[in-house]
């Protein structure tokens, strides 16, 4: 069972899984919307192909009492669950400051719903993996400048999400520690990849740059240039998620790939990688939110992962860029088609005021 199935770690995770052999239910939050779009080429409608629908999706609000997480969990009776329900964006908790306590409650709410099921019904071999996040850290440097962060760092959350992501940490060790739960936490570094949202830094660079390459996009606007993060490739970190799950016994990791860039460098490896010159388009844009008490620099140290888990990264920095910029050119083309035939407006936001999106 995972739970928020529209993030892209989400749709690695279930593509992984199905491979693996699984039948995997997606649950996600009710909205008049569709928005399962990341998960859509692996979900089979059982109406269409009951026999090979190994995916299933189920909806529900996520905020609702642990009672009624808990009818689906014994609906489902899984032997896997993966909490990925999350609030997502650094920024947004600026704005929204008591959203991101959804973060925690979700966690909470779950964990409670997954021990009474245990309880009931005997299933003690569940596991839960709840999705953490390097927010959790806050600015942390030491003399080096190399400080990389591991399980055993201290915790000094920035912003309302960490402080959210922290709690559902807690949660997830409570639960473990005093009430028995195989239960890990996985406290991810930036994952990316090309089916990131276009409001995270790394997707809205390349997305951009897709844009500009065809003519639909003059100027890129960006934040904090310096900001420093530790980016890896979100299908790389799936597997690492699944192998926690795997171990004799429950505990927590990191999953970074223990080196930062900044945003410049992003940027910059960007345009160098399409032959265009970034100083004709980019333009600073100080609407975007600094994030006043935001973290400069965040870098990992997944060594635990490495030797307990036998964890590997397959894709580094360069070819993650690579593969984004790749994609979103491709997207970009079809997308041009589609201005050219008139079926997508130019001056629609989404294209032209990538900024607005943060
Ligand atoms: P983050 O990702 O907040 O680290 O959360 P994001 O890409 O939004 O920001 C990374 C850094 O880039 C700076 N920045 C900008 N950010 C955005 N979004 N847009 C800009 O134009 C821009 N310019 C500079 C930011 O200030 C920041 O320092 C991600 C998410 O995946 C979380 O869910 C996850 O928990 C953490 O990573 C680990």
């Amino acid at each position: 069972l995972i739970i928020g199935i529209a993030g892209q770690v989400v749709s690695y995770l279930s593509e992984f899984l199905l491979d693996k052999g699984y039948e995997v239910y997606g649950m996600s939050v009710r909205s008049s919307n569709f928005n399962t779009q990341r998960v859509d080429h692996i979900y089979i409608n059982p109406r269409n192909n009951a026999h090979n629908a190994r995916m299933k999706l189920r909806c529900s609000i996520l905020t609702d009492s642990s009672l009624c997480l808990r009818r689906w969990i014994d609906a489902i009776s899984p032997d896997e669950v993966y909490n990925l329900a999350d609030q997502y964006e650094v920024a947004v908790s600026l704005e929204t400051p008591e959203y991101p306590d959804i973060v925690a409650t979700v966690a909470f709410r779950l964990l409670e719903a997954v021990r009474s099921h245990v309880s009931v019904t005997g299933r003690s071999h569940i596991r839960y993996f709840q999705s953490g996040s390097s927010e959790v850290f806050g600015p942390q440097s030491d003399k080096s400048g190399y400080l990389r962060m591991n399980e055993k760092s201290r915790f000094h959350p920035w912003s309302l999400y960490g402080v959210s992501k922290c709690a559902a940490h807690w949660y997830t060790v409570y639960y473990r520690e005093a009430l028995g739960l195989f239960a890990c936490n996985g406290i991810l570094f930036n994952p990316a990849s090309p089916r990131q949202d276009w409001n995270f830094v790394t997707r809205k660079i390349t997305r951009a740059v897709g844009w500009i390459k065809m003519g639909l996009q003059s100027k890129l606007f960006l934040g904090n240039l310096l900001a420093s993060r530790d980016w890896g490739f979100a299908g790389d970190y799936v597997e690492a998620m699944w192998m926690m799950l795997q171990q004799g016994k429950p505990d927590d990791y990191v999953v970074g790939m223990g080196e930062s860039h900044t945003v410049d460098e992003i940027m910059m490896t960007v345009f160098e990688y399409v032959g265009l010159e970034w100083r004709d388009y980019v333009v600073y844009d100080n609407e975007i939110p600094l994030r006043p008490a935001g973290v400069d620099q965040l870098r990992g140290d997944a060594t635990k992962a490495k030797e307990v888990l036998g964890w590997k990264a397959k894709v580094g920095f360069e070819k993650l860029v690579e593969m984004m910029v790749d994609e979103d050119i491709e997207l970009a083309k079809r997308e041009k088609v589609l201005v050219d035939t008139g079926y997508i407006d130019v001056c629609n936001s989404r294209v032209l005021g990538t900024s607005y999106l943060l």
